[in-house]
């Protein structure tokens, strides 16, 4: 059996058809031992997280406000695909079966121009696709929404191959100024936040395109030089997650690593009082870019 038309020539002849029985019996008998072991995995799980992950198919725990929407839509998606799908393939094995070639039947009935079915056929897709694009701009709207007067703004810049951080703190009378930490492909850096309190994320890039995202909040957006993008979330839950670059930047677009620390707002605080006094005050674009931020306050200086 080199092809399937040869295949299918064959078995139109019905010169093998107790091979090609077997051969399909076999391949059923193979997707069903592969379901059949993942749904294993998921029910005993090595671990309640793993479980937890798979009830989730696949995201990590939700770490901010925002994650629950777009959580919700992949969920939502999975399951719609799921409906279909069983649907489709049923439809697809009852006509298997039912107009299956019988003796002295060589060519079933031919159905053509059955306006009904065609109708049919071209409603239900655009009436999925419109249900999947509702629920999606639903997600995106909650998502993306913001505020007038977000607890704390960060101004997050991408540069090769890293990221800079500028904490806007001069408000904040627990800091008294504006921060900054700046990561290099050496030193992969850190990303505070405090847990409960909204935050507003200024991204900008100072060389390339490169996209902000944290697995945990369920969230990217892309960092582009020249058009400030922003995006604000609450996290919801204190632990380190990880970060990272999410478009192909470049040669070292893999090392574009940062750790992201929920933490208490007290803990915040202080940390950020820490990079004060070791002198990363104002703003910065980065290691090979010494200026201040066009944005940043006039009164701000650099060390
Ligand atoms: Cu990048």
């Amino acid at each position: 059996m080199g092809c399937e038309p040869c295949a299918y020539t064959t078995l139109w002849k019905g010169n093998d058809v107790g091979f090609e029985l077997e051969r399909h019996r076999r391949a059923m008998k193979l997707a069903a031992g592969g379901i059949g072991a993942s749904l294993l995995l998921g029910l005993t799980g090595c671990s309640a997280e793993l479980s937890d992950q798979f009830a989730r198919i696949g995201l990590q725990a939700p770490a901010s406000d925002r994650a629950h929407y777009m959580g919700n839509l992949w969920i939502g998606a999975w399951v719609a695909c799921a409906v279909i799908g069983v649907l489709v393939w049923g439809l697809i094995f009852y006509s298997m079966y039912k107009f299956r070639r019988r003796p002295g039947n060589e060519v079933p009935r031919q159905t053509a121009y059955h306006l009904p079915l065609e109708l049919l056929y071209t409603l239900v897709p655009i009436l999925i696709v419109g249900v999947l694009f509702f629920y999606t701009v639903k997600a995106q709207n909650r998502v993306l929404a913001t505020e007038d007067n977000p607890d704390h703004t960060i101004k997050v810049v991408g540069q090769k191959w890293s990221w800079t951080f500028n904490y806007m703190e001069q408000e904040n009378a627990a800091v008294g100024a504006d921060v900054h930490e700046i990561g290099t492909i050496e030193k992969i850096p850190d990303l505070y936040l405090p847990v409960g309190e909204s935050v507003r994320f200024e991204l900008t890039s100072a060389d390339v395109i490169h996209s902000f995202w944290v697995p945990a909040f369920y969230f990217k957006m892309d960092a582009i030089p020249g058009k400030p993008n922003a995006f604000e979330l609450t996290p919801e839950k204190v632990g380190v997650y990880d970060g990272k670059c999410a478009e192909l930047c470049g040669t070292y677009h893999a090392a574009m690593l940062f750790t992201v620390h929920v933490v208490s707002p007290d803990e915040y605080d202080a940390y950020l009082k820490g990079l004060k006094d070791k002198g990363q005050t104002g703003t910065k674009l980065g290691p090979a870019y010494p200026s201040q931020m066009a944005s940043a306050p006039a009164k701000e200086t650099e060390k």
